[in-house]
């Protein structure tokens, strides 16, 4: 398993946390959102997910990954 800190920008609310981790477990992943310092802690198994999908995911959101 990997392990990768994104900064995410644009996350003002529980409802943006919730549409990013949503959209990161979607992607195949595991993300949890600190909204306070805008970083989400992704775990993944870079064998089967890769993190330009995870990526991909959060910014299909409207969210910018930094
Ligand atoms: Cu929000």
């Amino acid at each position: 398993m990997a392990n990768t800190v994104l900064k995410v920008e644009g996350m003002t609310c529980g409802h943006c946390v919730s549409s990013v981790e949503k959209a990161v477990k979607n992607a195949g992943a595991s993300g949890k959102v600190d909204l306070a310092s805008k970083k989400v802690t992704v775990d993944y198994d870079e064998t089967k997910v890769s993190l330009d999908a995870v990526k991909a995911a959060i910014e299909d959101q409207g969210y910018d990954v930094v």
